[in-house]
């Protein structure tokens, strides 16, 4: 069973369980958008669709009603734009925290031999020692309300393992894209912008913090990571990432690079340009968002040794050919 089967995780990892021989349960909030990205991968039918919101009284013991036996659930179910998290605090909490208590009681209680999965993330670990790769024991003193309900449910989820025994794990999975990803996301905007600006349409020009650095890997390699967890003997928590960091600016100049846009930054004042060299026509504006964060998390790089080691996982997909896949997916919405 998987919630936020709507969202890009969501719909990648119903895409890697109907190869398998299971039986898949997607819980949405609404069944309004619960095709969107499941009928994009051809899916839609391939999996049992319940409508639900997990913040709801009931909504649990009713998934396990319609259900029955469980053997597994992957928690996706999150508002994971962490601007939003700045703007709707309490929603966050509620909604990135209380259901992971309600399914872990759920367990404990009435169904023992069903597997958690937390989607736990990179944002946990804020800014200290930004520098340095971070791995499952790495201080955590996340700098937004997202990351902090995030820390919450992972930390919940070690109670619940060392007191109860409960198959219980966590992925603490770095950024990870694809073109499923939504567009207020800094890697789709930019890749959506980029290919919107070759054809001359409407766009957005205007960037963040271009100085933040992130580990970006590709999505569905994350979800055959988070298959492994969830198979292993022992339940345990897990970085998955790449390795690597790039900035926001170095993203999009590699993006404008497979489109053969030569391009040059400027800094105008306080704020960055990108001019396309051909024509002086500017490609993107930067720091006009930098009221929307009140806090940034300036650099992430993780160090997935232990996954390599354990799961034998290693990602598949470089950054330049997921820039590819992303790109070419947009070139085909044109
Ligand atoms: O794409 P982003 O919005 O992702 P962010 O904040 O790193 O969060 C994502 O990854 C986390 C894993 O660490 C997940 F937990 C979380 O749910 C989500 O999936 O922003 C990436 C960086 C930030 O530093 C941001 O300030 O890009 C910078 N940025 C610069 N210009 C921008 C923009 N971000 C967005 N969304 N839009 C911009 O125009």
């Amino acid at each position: 069973m998987i919630t936020g089967a709507d969202g890009q995780d969501g719909a990648y990892m119903a895409q890697l369980l109907s190869t398998k021989k299971v039986k898949i349960f997607c819980a949405v909030r609404s069944l309004n958008s619960a095709f969107t990205r499941l009928s994009k991968l051809g899916i839609e039918n391939k999996v049992n669709i319940i409508e639900g919101n997990l913040l709801e009284k009931n909504t649990i013991d009713s998934i396990f009603k319609q259900i029955g036996k469980i053997d597994t659930i992957y928690n996706f179910a999150a508002i994971s734009f962490v601007p939003s998290s700045f703007n709707s605090p309490s929603l966050t909490f509620e909604t990135n925290t209380l259901p992971i208590i309600q399914f872990l009681e759920k367990i404990r209680l009435h169904s023992p031999n069903t597997k958690f999965y937390q989607a736990s993330t990179s944002e946990m670990y804020g800014n200290t020692n930004s520098s340095k790769s971070k791995n499952e024991n790495s201080t955590m003193n996340p700098v937004s309300p997202y990351g902090i309900s995030k820390l919450a449910s992972h930390n919940l989820i070690k109670v619940y393992r060392d007191s109860y025994k409960i198959f219980a794990c966590s992925g603490i999975l770095f950024n990870h894209e694809s073109p499923l990803r939504g567009d207020n996301f800094v890697t789709k905007k930019i890749v959506k912008s980029v290919v919107r600006y070759m054809y001359n349409l409407n766009r957005d020009d205007k960037l963040g913090n271009i100085f933040a650095k992130r580990d970006w890997g590709y999505a569905p390699d994350y979800m055959d990571a988070i298959y492994k967890i969830m198979n292993q003997k022992k339940p345990d928590d897990y970085v998955i990432a790449t390795g690597k960091t790039c900035s926001i600016k170095d993203f999009a100049s590699y993006c404008l690079r497979y489109l053969k846009i030569k391009h040059k930054w400027v800094k105008k004042n306080n704020n960055y340009q990108c001019i396309d060299l051909k024509n002086n026509k500017i490609i993107f504006y930067s720091n006009h968002y930098q009221n929307i964060r009140p806090n940034e998390l300036h650099t992430l790089i993780g160090n997935s040794y232990k996954a390599s080691k354990n799961l034998k996982w290693k990602p598949k997909t470089s950054l330049n050919d997921m820039i590819k896949i992303m790109i070419d997916e947009e070139l085909k919405s044109i």
